[in-house]
């Protein structure tokens, strides 16, 4: 094992450019007018997106090949970048052909989703370092390392995939973003660990913003579920994130973290690169990095794909457990 838990593809210098130019004339505000940008993004892609990368997004939403993370390298990028937002309320109003290309990659692996008790209910979310949230355990506290995790991972709609497109970030302070494998973990686990993980007597730490809106369905969630395509992990290794009063479960709980931290590997992602991250099947997390809070800060951006029919609705509770 430890393998590389990524697979990749680079885009030629001619087939982004192309790219950049036909996405550059959506003519829609992607904050603003979603619905418009979706569409016209879409009818671009499927005249102007290479077929290898069309063919290579298919095999990531069949999840018909194990690919627990894609990342695609020279992705288009606009001309002029702006400044980094200073705020990570997804305030860029107008059309980057990296953000048409991001959206296009997340409408070929499923829909584009948000929470509305995450960001307001944003569809694109801007990860940026944020000044007075430097400490906190969240993408926009650059002080602390975040652990590995499965995004949202409390909630009965999380993402299938998460999908991250770099902006900018600067190699003096460049972030490294961390990304683990979380199948072929389990696959090399004692089998008696793994049943262990498959015991739906696991806690999952709710953010108080969720736990103030919407009601979510009050559970106790296995992490391990086996599905046709293999292992489906639910796992926050954040400190007291993910917990369990049983003493048996959670050895096999801190077994399997520790797993993940070793085979983890990182990737730090510069402009023009996609990571696409499957949700079920890897878990992510990111390194403490340097901030200066003067426009040049590292700055991603990012969205939630679903692929099932609970994310038409993400914010009902689940008719019934699953
Ligand atoms: O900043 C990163 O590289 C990833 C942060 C993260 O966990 C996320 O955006 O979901
Ligand atoms: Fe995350």
């Amino acid at each position: 094992m430890n393998a590389v838990p990524y697979a990749e593809f680079e885009l030629t210098a001619a087939q982004s450019r192309t790219l950049a130019e036909h996405l550059s004339y959506v003519n829609a505000s992607p904050t603003q007018d979603f619905e418009s940008f979706r569409m016209q993004v879409a009818e671009i892609m499927t005249r102007a997106a290479p077929a290898d990368l069309t063919r290579l997004l298919c095999t990531v939403r069949s999840r018909s090949a194990h690919m627990p993370a894609v990342l695609l390298k020279n992705g288009p990028l606009p001309h002029v970048l702006p400044p980094t937002p200073s705020a990570d309320a997804s305030a860029t109003p107008y059309n980057l052909p990296s953000t048409a290309f991001l959206v296009g990659c997340g409408l070929a692996l499923g829909r584009i989703y948000g929470f509305a008790n995450e960001r307001g209910g944003a569809l694109i979310h801007d990860i940026v370092p944020v000044f007075d949230k430097v400490r906190s355990r969240s993408s926009s506290g650059s002080r602390i390392t975040l652990d590995l995790h499965s995004e949202v991972a409390f909630h009965h709609n999380r993402p299938d995939f998460v999908v991250l497109s770099c902006l900018r970030n600067p190699p003096t302070a460049v972030a490294a973003t961390l990304v683990a494998d979380a199948g072929s973990c389990l696959d090399e686990m004692a089998k008696p660990d793994v049943h262990q993980l498959q015991r739906p007597v696991f806690e999952f730490q709710v953010p108080h913003s969720f736990a103030a809106g919407t009601p979510l369905a009050a559970r106790m969630l296995p992490i391990a579920v086996r599905r046709t395509y293999g292992w489906d992990v639910r796992i926050n290794c954040n400190p007291d994130h993910t917990s369990t009063a049983d003493g048996a479960a959670a050895e096999a709980m801190a077994r399997l973290a520790a797993k993940l931290r070793a085979a983890s590997r990182r990737i730090v992602l510069s402009p023009g690169q996609v990571l696409i991250l499957d949700n079920k099947r890897s878990v992510h997390g990111r390194e403490a990095y340097d901030t200066d809070y003067r426009g040049a800060d590292r700055w991603l951006q990012r969205i939630y794909v679903g692929a099932s029919a609970g994310h038409e609705n993400p914010d009902q509770p689940p008719a019934s457990p699953r």
